[in-house]
């Protein structure tokens, strides 16, 4: 067994069973060891950005992490844009990263790059391998920390993946979480006790199901709100689940929704802070009279905290079904006539299938879908955390390969499609049931309306040139065709109602372009 060999095997015993990679030379003994060593299945991405972008999807379906095949710095580089995204959304991603011969490197080869350099910028965990030995504790170390919710990258010269390493045992990863004090979450829960106006802020696992539960336990006994970051990594809705609100994108709604509390509870979520700093709006959302009480740490179960804070105050662990959560769905009326955006969400919202798993990148189109006073069927949705955008069509190829058996919907905004658009080739490859549908408006919408914000003229040339997508407009059809994916344009409600439930049902991926004014 060569070190390629046991980095596979000691990724196999630790669970993971999907690779996506866009291999190079520095990494072919751990493509040889996948087919040696059987247990992981690989997919190929067509640009590094696809791949990691498809590990967060799967990491934040699956709560386990896809291993990450990526060769040296510059294809690092090309994937740190989406490991960003996936540190925000705390999802759990592996990459492994080929580094030349360590007699080799010294020799400063052309593709030779500080990695190290590029890897602690996303990573909450990082190594380069020292020895062939040491690799199945490097992996298990590595395996481990994603746990946590975090980015975890392992650096693999070529020369220890192609020595022998007979004999060396497979290690198995560990428990990562420091445990919980119960003394702090009762101090927590007497806070809850005496005052009405209390916000539970939830983040990362403590809005799975579980984390919703307890936390729809804590509502019912205390009356606080529960509330979601402004793109959460990950949410369950659904009925018999709590309605959880979310922090709204601009400043001035924001800081309207939060000054009616007064205090916030953060449970795996950290204190919201506006996306950027506007002169005059101050960067926090809470005020300084405002009450910040932490129930745990990131180094802490969410999950289990939020279950001790509910059993502190004493509520039943099976609230009645009638209780405080919705436990009926309920779908909007389809709409009619020309597309608009709105019109657009309460159609996806009137057709989206049982178990659906909705990847908003929707950007601007998609900003009524959340706020739809319906409770949809059960199901996920999941947002652009990290505010870089090509995430969504590599996330939604990552998700429906974890969950084979879900329909995935991407919502998704064209100009941040067209940064990793290569993952339609993958979706089409691997025969995947995502339905992608194009908001196609031919601009970069939000940025003409931050320049409307912020009182700058939209209509100067160079304005135009670089926030317009026209001249010549984007054929989706023929990009979706191209790349193997069945593609149709819809320029009315009616005509997407129709078509989008052509592709929900039909297996394999699908494209609709809708036509936005
Ligand atoms: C990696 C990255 N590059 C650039 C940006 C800046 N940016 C934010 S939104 C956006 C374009 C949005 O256009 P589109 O995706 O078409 O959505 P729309 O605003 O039209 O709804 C850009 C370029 C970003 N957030 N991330
Ligand atoms: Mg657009």
């Amino acid at each position: 067994m060569n070190g390629a060999e046991l980095i596979v095997r000691t990724g196999i015993s630790a669970g993971i069973d999907v690779c996506f990679a866009n291999p190079g030379t520095t990494e072919l003994p751990i493509v040889a060891a996948l087919d040696r060593a059987p247990g992981i299945r690989a997919y190929l991405g067509l640009f590094e950005g696809v791949c990691t972008g498809a590990a967060d999807g799967y990491g934040r379906m699956m709560d386990k992490p896809a291993m990450v095949l990526l060769h040296l710095g510059p294809g690092y580089a090309n994937g740190i844009a989406n490991l960003h995204n996936a540190r925000r959304a705390k999802s759990p991603v592996l990459n492994l990263v080929g580094e030349h011969a360590t007699w080799h490197r010294v020799m400063d080869p052309p593709l030779a790059m500080d990695i190290e350099s590029l890897v602690r910028t996303v990573s909450g965990w990082y190594r380069t391998s020292k020895s062939a030995p040491g690799i199945p504790g490097d992996i298990a170390d590595a395996v481990t920390a994603t746990r946590l919710g975090q980015v975890a990258t392992l650096i693999v010269p070529h020369d220890y993946q192609l020595a022998e390493c007979e004999g060396y045992e497979v290690k198995g990863p560990g428990n990562p979480f420091d445990p919980l004090d119960p003394n702090s979450i009762e101090a927590v829960a007497s806070r809850l006790r005496y005052s009405r106006k209390v916000a539970l802020m939830l983040g990362g696992r403590g809005l799975r199901k579980p984390g919703l539960i307890a936390a729809g336990r804590i509502q019912k006994r205390t009356g606080c709100d529960l509330l979601a970051p402004t793109l959460p990594g990950y949410m369950e809705r659904g009925p018999g689940l709590p309605v959880v609100g979310r922090v709204p994108y601009f400043p001035e709604r924001a800081v309207d929704m939060i000054s009616r509390y007064e205090a916030v509870v953060f449970a795996g979520t950290s204190e919201p802070v506006t996306f950027f700093g506007y002169p005059g709006v101050r960067s926090r959302i809470l005020s300084d009279e405002q009450e910040r009480i932490i129930l745990c740490s990131d180094r802490q179960n969410v999950e289990e905290a939020l279950e001790w804070l509910a059993d502190a105050l004493g509520t039943p662990s099976r609230p009645n079904i009638d209780d405080n959560p919705p436990s009926k769905s309920s779908r909007p009326e389809l709409p009619a006539g020309e597309l608009t955006a709105e019109k657009a969400c309460i159609t996806l919202a009137a057709l989206q299938p049982e178990n659906a798993i909705i990847v908003d990148e929707a950007v601007t189109t998609g900003l009524s879908y959340f706020l739809l006073p319906t409770v949809l069927p059960a199901h996920t949705v999941m947002n652009l955390s990290g505010g870089s955008i090509g995430q969504g069509m590599p996330c939604a190829t990552g998700a429906a390969i974890a969950c084979p058996d879900r329909t995935v919907i991407n919502l998704q905004a064209d100009g941040s499609a067209l940064y990793t658009v290569q993952a339609l080739w993958t979706q089409a490859r691997e025969a995947l049931n995502v339905t992608t549908l194009i908001c196609s408006n031919r601009s970069y919408r939000i940025l003409q309306m931050e320049l409307s914000r912020s009182g700058i003229a939209t209509d100067g040339p160079n304005t135009r040139t670089l926030t317009e997508l026209t001249d010549p407009p984007i054929d989706w059809v023929r990009i979706a065709q191209g790349f193997g994916v069945p593609g149709v344009a819809v320029g009315t409600a009616e005509d997407l109602a129709r078509e989008l439930s052509k592709a929900v049902t039909e297996p394999g991926p699908h494209l609709i372009e809708m036509v936005l004014p």
